[in-house]
């Protein structure tokens, strides 16, 4: 089936996406989109009032608005907000999934106790609440201080911020600060060089801006199908003269909205930039004392720019001098230029030097400050303010916060006695060994939705609610602030996070824990203590379609858009940035760890690996339950060039064993000419756990190796293989 499934024939995906839209929109009846039986609320009835409830999706940070069509207490439909100034209106197959993940018959709705046999045991929302106060309360009554570095959770908690925050202040009352972001497996290396170098992990400007700028890099960042509903500011971009030129070593379909791509080799980005430095600094194109002013040691950056000739390039990236020159040209001869980092670059072991490289090369060409110029990321826009508030609350910890490696450490030494399992372990390279870390934690508690790995893997289950479920507030990669209003009921004994944060803070430590009757009220405690929210309060956020862009110091105060740097300064301490950092040192590229295209090379597996997120699934839990979405999903396939298909002698649609030194799992070959020869592309979806054909096969982190750069832990370009089966 799956050949004839090719990758090109996705596009299909848009035209039989419209016509499910428009059967939902034209308010037929019960589940329009496809589903058969809906579990615990009975056949929705064909007529009754229509109402529409304010929301945003839990997924990307697009973070679309949206009206939620309701109807006998269900929603029907989710029709994209049409003011909202970023999406214009549009929202993508993975958050219209949400009406479907919200009726699935696949949800686990009530709380369930893990028997040493294996088997479950039902108990009810008090119990597992009680069990787990029990459990916290022991480990405290043991260790005293020491205590909360005996406990972790793994972030986030997708439904609102005040999930987040009623957490994280009872982590702080049992003295634990050990919170693990998905930044760390996501794009913290971007966000942390940006904060290193400029003062800001977000997004320097807004994509609006893409229209001002003369050159736009998407360096790595596959926005059209990851960010579908940002097509239109490629387009308007496109349309008012603007240069897109996108890097990545594959075509997408942000390739068909790109003026120029380069296809360089997977892990080679650095060498690139550093060659574009090295251009800039030849051909003078640049204002020195202006520079000056930005970058300290100026001479370091010509210095260790210095060996990336246009011909060194061309034999590290694979990319032919001529287009390398190309592109260098249009970059020296821009005069605002937007970068947007893709999060492939945080994803090689030589991440930060390659993300300095580029922020550099923004800063030399004068491209930080001003209307046209600056740096966009992925899944940024986390505002500041909440360690404020619970400081402001609960009085400070001074304490270190683990990273994951750490804590995958205490894991596997037996130093971790509790841990809430918030997302999946499966984000984790190398996971199954992440999985038997996990087994030596005591008591493992899991917050999900379906039944998945994390689920088998808790000692107790409590069921989550869907986004739709609760009210409260997102954030977005514009640092816009969304709210939404609570759409319908949760089925059984779904609780939001925030609730059960707030119970367990409660049960444990009673008139300590400040309460809150629901995220309403903990939102206005907080724009209340928190002055750069102060503007942002409640009543604007309900009336705005699109939400509050935070900074808004002042009641009633404008909102600021566009970029961050209002008085031209950078925000580190010393308003400047350095080449020869105390930390990272100069800027030395080498290959990526276990890349086969440098030292590490391995006959065994001579292929790069590279993945990445497809259009149609959301990271590793909940789209996997899909079947609107599974109807388009490849499965487990693996995108190889013509060359690499001939040289291994193998034809499109045929099954392989992709393997890695870690171990192996089946794919199926999809030829294409759209990616270089010598790399390999597998989507980074598909999982075990799915019960949908189409989307079930090992988790791609079984087989990937636990290497990470300082920051971030997520893992492309080691050596690969494709074996024949049975051959
Ligand atoms: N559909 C969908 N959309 C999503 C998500 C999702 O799960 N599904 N997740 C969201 C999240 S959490 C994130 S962090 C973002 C991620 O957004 P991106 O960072 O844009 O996503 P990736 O797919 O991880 O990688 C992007 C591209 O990098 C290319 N690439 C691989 N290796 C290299 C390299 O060495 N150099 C260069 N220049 N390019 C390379 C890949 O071919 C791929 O097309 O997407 C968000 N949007
Ligand atoms: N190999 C490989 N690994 C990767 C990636 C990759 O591309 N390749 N991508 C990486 C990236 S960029 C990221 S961001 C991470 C993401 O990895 P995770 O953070 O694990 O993301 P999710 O799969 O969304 O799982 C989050 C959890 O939230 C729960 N959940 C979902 N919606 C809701 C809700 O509305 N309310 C509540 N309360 N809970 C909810 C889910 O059931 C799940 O338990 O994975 C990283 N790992
Ligand atoms: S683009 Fe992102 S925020 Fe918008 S609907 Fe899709 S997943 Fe949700
Ligand atoms: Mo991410």
């Amino acid at each position: 089936m799956q050949d004839t499934y090719s990758r090109r024939n996705f596009l299909r995906l848009s035209a039989a996406l419209l016509a499910g839209g428009a059967a939902v929109m034209t308010g037929a009846p019960g589940r329009a989109l496809g589903m058969g039986t809906i579990s615990g609320r009975g056949e929705p009835e064909d007529h009754g009032p229509i109402s529409f409830v304010k929301g945003y999706c839990p997924f990307c940070q697009t973070r679309c608005t949206y009206q939620a069509q309701v109807r006998n207490g269900m929603v029907e439909s989710l029709i994209g907000e049409k003011d909202n100034r970023w999406t214009g209106g549009s929202m993508c197959p993975k958050g219209l999934s949400m009406v479907e993940l919200v009726n699935s018959p696949y949800r686990l709705t009530e709380p369930m106790l893990h028997q040493p046999d294996g088997s479950w045991k039902r108990i009810s929302y008090e119990e597992a609440l009680q069990i787990t106060a029990t459990k916290v309360r022991e480990c405290l009554d043991k260790h005293g201080s020491k205590a909360g570095d005996r406990m972790a959770m793994t972030m986030p908690l997708w439904d609102c911020r005040e999930s987040e925050l009623a957490a994280v202040m009872t982590l702080h009352l049992a003295g634990c600060v050990h919170t693990m972001p998905p930044g760390e497996t996501c794009t913290s290396t971007c966000a942390n060089m940006l904060t290193a170098m400029t003062g800001t992990g977000n997004c320097t400007t807004t994509v609006n801006e893409v229209c001002n700028a003369q050159t736009l890099l998407l360096w790595g960042a596959n926005i059209n199908d990851l960010y579908p509903p940002y097509t239109r500011w490629l387009e308007k971009a496109r349309a008012g003269g603007t240069k897109i030129i996108y890097i990545d070593p594959r075509k997408t379909r942000t390739s068909l909205w790109c003026t120029t791509q380069l296809q360089p080799l997977p892990g080679t980005d650095g060498a690139l930039a550093l060659g574009a430095i090295r251009y800039i600094f030849d051909h003078g194109a640049f204002d020195d004392a202006k520079a000056r002013t930005l970058i300290t040691d100026l001479d370091n950056l010509k210095e260790d720019a210095a060996p990336y000739t246009p011909e060194k390039v061309q034999e590290i990236t694979g990319v032919p001098v001529n287009a390398i020159l190309e592109v260098y040209a249009a970059i020296a001869s821009s005069p605002r230029t937007i970068l947007w980092l893709g999060g492939a670059l945080a994803r090689y072991t030589n991440g930060i030097p390659t993300v300095r490289a580029l922020i550099f090369l923004q800063a030399l060409t004068d491209n930080i400050f001003g209307s046209g110029r600056g740096i966009l990321t992925m899944q940024s826009g986390k505002p500041g303010g909440e360690d404020e508030f619970v400081d402001a609350l609960l009085g400070p910890l001074d304490k270190a916060k683990m990273n994951f490696r750490r804590l995958r450490m205490a894991m596997e030494k037996g130093n971790l006695d509790i841990l809430f399992l918030q997302s999946s372990y499966r984000r984790y390279p190398d996971c199954e060994n992440v999985r038997k870390a996990i087994e030596k934690v005591p008591f493992v508690v899991h917050r999900g939705c379906f039944m998945t790995e994390e689920t088998e893997a808790a000692d107790l289950f409590i069921p989550n609610v869907l986004s739709p479920e609760t009210a409260g507030s997102g954030y977005g990669n514009e640092k816009q602030i969304v709210w939404r209003e609570k759409i319908v009921d949760a089925p059984g004994s779904c609780v939001p996070d925030w609730q059960f944060y707030r119970d367990l803070g409660i049960a444990l430590f009673g008139d300590k824990y400040p309460n809150f009757k629901d995220p309403a009220d903990l939102y206005q405690k907080f724009v209340s203590i928190v002055p750069s929210w102060k503007g942002m309060t409640l009543d604007r956020l309900r009336k705005s379609p699109d939400g509050l862009v935070w900074p808004i110091y002042e009641e009633n105060g404008e909102e600021h858009i566009g970029n961050v740097f209002s008085d031209g300064k950078l925000l580190t301490p010393e308003g400047t940035m350095t080449v020869q950092d105390r930390v990272f040192g100069r800027v030395k590229w080498t290959y990526p760890k276990g890349s086969p295209l440098g030292k590490d090379r391995d006959e065994k597996y001579p292929l790069v690996f590279t993945q990445g997120k497809v259009l149609w699934h959301w990271q590793q839990t909940m789209t996997n339950f899909s079947k609107e979405l599974a109807q388009y999903s490849e499965g487990r396939f693996v995108s190889i060039n013509p060359k690499t298909a001939a040289e291994y002698n193998l034809v499109q649609g045929e099954k392989v064993l992709l393997e890695t030194f870690v171990g192996s799992l089946e794919a199926w070959v999809d030829i294409s000419p759209e990616i270089i020869p010598g790399i390999i592309f597998t989507p980074s979806h598909c999982t075990a756990s799915s019960p949908l054909e189409q989307n079930r096969s090992p988790h791609i982190n079984t087989i990937l190796p636990n290497y990470w750069d300082r920051i971030s832990c997520q893992h492309n370009g080691v050596g690969c293989a494709l074996r024949k089966i049975n051959a």
